[in-house]
């Protein structure tokens, strides 16, 4: 049986006004040509399948699509929520998913037995599937029946117990040669992040061990970090990351999807390369300097125009300078093989040290809430000690009304 681990698909996502909808297409069109190629039986999508909470219908309906596809080509899906989704969302379809082999999992049940999904081929079941969603704090206080899971050890031990405890019913149901694929939407030590995460839940900010992980686990599709990564000496715990780039910070990574294959109760690993279809790059230098080099990109190198970071440095005042760096974004509007979606300029004059001239225009659709308060509480100009405190309490409340 062939199992596809994927994760983070974000869709919907907008990075610096740019819509990545034609990237996603790009990815989707890929994986299906792919799944049907190589004979995929299921995919397990790890969390995040939206970049946010209350998704527009355009982007609903884009969703829909890929899961029509993979069923009109009989593979099977397994979603579990990410911290971008809405748990209510997810599960809106439930019933509906089920007539097309789709299960989806938005946040924990009750009955922690429905997250125990058995894999069966000509009456064997050939593997099991623990479909774990992103837990939120009230999840843990299940998990533990506990009144207060700040704790962060608190926390690690109630997540470990929902794993134990599906790893003990699976076994026990399923026999203990079955191999198990556990799915998680978590921020694990030792895994490198990039700028794209959204880390609004502050009690995971530093993460768990991978040693939550029953060792009765023969491999574990995470979800959450965008870097497709094992995690350090765990070949079996691995992020497939994002499969669109969502972010100038992951230019440099290779976008993938993990196959899982089971043979004789053994699982075979290997990450697959999703093709690049489009470049992330970052120029930087003088104002000449980086004229210079757009001026060489005469040719398009990927199906979709490159996304370009620009940082172009300014010894003197910079006023010459931001009225050539304007007069060059309206020149190269609609260059067909480049796009400039992200400008800022940076003083080197002794004086100011790396003082930013101009910082880009972030707006605030492309911020996330947590974002939103820790700018006004730079604004305001609170000490640091308060700050934390404060962080906490925002979240606190944010989290309570959207649960
Ligand atoms: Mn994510």
């Amino acid at each position: 049986m062939k199992i596809l681990h994927t994760a983070d698909w974000h869709i919907g996502k907008i990075l610096h006004k740019q819509s990545l909808e034609q990237d996603f297409q790009k990815f989707t069109d890929w994986l299906i040509q792919y799944v049907v190629s190589e004979s995929v039986d299921v995919v397990l999508i790890s969390g995040d399948v939206f970049d946010y909470a209350n998704p527009s219908f355009a982007d609903i309906r884009k969703y829909y699509k890929i899961l029509n596809d993979l069923y009109q080509n009989n593979v099977k899906v397994i979603i579990t929520g990410g911290n971008h989704d809405s748990p209510a969302l997810l599960n809106g379809p439930k019933s509906l998913f089920q007539n097309m082999q789709v299960s989806v999992y938005g946040s924990l049940s009750e009955d922690i037995e429905e997250h125990i999904v058995p894999l069966t081929n000509n009456g064997k079941t050939e593997v099991v599937i623990l479909a774990v969603p992103f837990l939120r704090e009230k999840d843990l206080r299940k998990s533990r029946s506990l009144l207060e899971t700040s704790e962060k050890d608190e926390q690690m031990k109630a997540v470990q117990t929902i794993y134990d405890q599906l790893v003990l019913l699976a076994k026990s149901k399923y026999g203990a040669q079955v191999p198990i694929i556990a799915m998680g939407h978590i921020h694990l030590y030792g895994s490198s992040t990039s700028d794209s995460e959204r880390e609004i839940h502050i009690g995971n900010l530093q993460g768990f061990p991978s040693t939550i992980f029953n060792e009765s686990i023969d491999y574990v599709a995470l979800g959450h970090i965008h870097k497709p990564q094992a995690i350090k000496g765990n070949p079996i715990i691995r992020y497939s990351g994002s499969p669109v780039f969502l972010d100038f910070s992951e230019r440099d990574y290779e976008k993938q999807v993990i196959l899982v294959t089971t043979t004789n109760n053994k699982l075979d690993i290997l990450p697959v390369k999703i093709p690049i279809f489009r470049k992330m790059s970052k120029i930087s230098g003088k104002g000449t300097e980086i004229m210079e080099k757009l001026h060489t990109l005469s040719q398009k190198s990927n199906e979709l125009p490159d996304f370009i970071e620009l940082e172009w440095s300014v010894s003197d005042d910079g006023l010459e300078d931001k009225r050539l760096l304007q007069e060059m974004m309206t020149t190269y509007e609609t260059h067909p093989y480049f796009k400039i979606l992200k400008s800022k300029l940076i003083s080197t004059a002794p004086s100011a040290g790396t003082l930013k001239l101009s910082e880009e225009n972030i707006s605030i659709d492309e911020m996330n809430p947590l974002e939103v308060f820790r700018q006004l509480l730079e604004d305001r100009q609170i000490s640091d000690d308060k700050k934390e405190a404060l962080e906490v309490a925002y979240v606190t409340l944010w989290e309570n009304l959207h649960e």
